[in-house]
């Protein structure tokens, strides 16, 4: 296969400063060798101009803080996204996970005369599902899903022009941590979201199973990868740990049965924190996770 890596080096979305870094610390867990071993061609884009916050106003808009920057940002990394030749497969890095409304809305539009529709699989110790009025933090990586989905500020929600999300083209796994009025429009949307709680009780693999059923109807997949979805003691290297998370292995089976399915068109890695990690630990974990879905198998 193909694979094109783009890195989008911001933490504008996120409280806490260096998840910007994240992309590099990725790049130096040796991500392009290990998907060369696995006989891809890998191209590295290098990365989307992002804005410093040290140079910018942090100036706050209807709740919403480092708006404009973040739309730039989005808005370029979607533009490249969406030109990237068919066949390819686009990898990207965030950066803080307000990244993934230009990468998913670039994947849906990339190649697409038809209209065909793109299953989003959201993997996530958090939903992702607020808008600037529901938003604790005004943080805009706890934003994404809902303004890909046409909700919150209709900048960001105009990011594929007249394009959206459909909730039922959505399924979230790894969920531990949905704010109040967040989980109120969750299930307005009705979106299908795997907390850890069902993790325990059916298992990763019949999680699997019935998200495939439930996305049957899509021929393009994107896994939207955040590294608070796996276990602080995995992954400590992100600016907001909640415990409890996914296990290494439940982490990489996830990765293998969707790598095995075929079906998957488009991954983002986010929230990689090199500032708060211990010796780079959470971008090796998730290069291993890019290599899982990318075919590594065991033997
Ligand atoms: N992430 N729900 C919290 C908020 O500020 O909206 C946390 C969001 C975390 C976002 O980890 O991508
Ligand atoms: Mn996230
Ligand atoms: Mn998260
Ligand atoms: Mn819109």
């Amino acid at each position: 296969m193909n694979i094109s890596i783009l890195g989008i080096p911001m933490d504008l979305g996120a409280g806490r400063r260096g998840v910007d870094m994240g992309p590099s610390a990725l790049r130096n867990a040796h991500l392009s060798r290990a998907l060369r071993d696995l006989g891809h061609r890998v191209t590295d884009l290098g990365d989307v101009r992002v804005a410093l916050p040290e140079s910018i106003d942090k100036h706050e808009e209807g709740g919403l803080v480092f708006l404009d920057p973040i739309l730039d940002a989005c808005r370029a990394a979607a533009e490249q996204v969406a030109a990237l030749p068919e066949g390819t497969f686009p990898l990207t890095l965030g950066g803080d996970h307000s990244v993934s409304m230009g990468t998913v809305t670039g994947n849906a539009l990339r190649g697409n005369p038809a209209g065909e529709r793109t299953g989003l699989i959201w993997v996530d110790a958090h939903t992702d599902y607020n808008t600037p009025r529901s938003s604790p933090s005004g943080n805009i990586h706890g934003m994404p899903v809902a303004h890909l989905t046409g909700l919150g500020d209709p900048r960001l929600a105009g990011l594929g022009g007249g394009w959206h999300m459909r909730p039922e083209d959505i399924v979230m796994i790894g969920i531990r941590s949905v704010d109040p009025h967040e989980r109120e429009l969750l299930r307005e949307a009705g979106i299908k979201a795997y907390t850890m709680k069902d993790v325990d009780q059916l298992g990763i693999t019949r999680i699997h199973e019935e998200t495939m059923e439930r996305l049957g109807h899509l021929k393009r997949l994107h896994v939207s990868f955040d590294a608070d979805a796996l276990d602080p003691g995995v992954c400590p290297g992100v600016g907001t740990p909640v415990a409890g998370g996914l296990t290494y292995r439940e982490g990489h089976l996830l990765m293998e049965l969707l790598s095995e399915s075929g079906r998957v068109t488009s991954m983002d890695i986010v929230e990689v924190n090199p500032i708060l990690d211990t010796r780079n630990q959470t971008a090796e974990v998730m290069v291993g996770m890019a290599a899982s879905l990318l075919g590594q198998r065991i033997l």
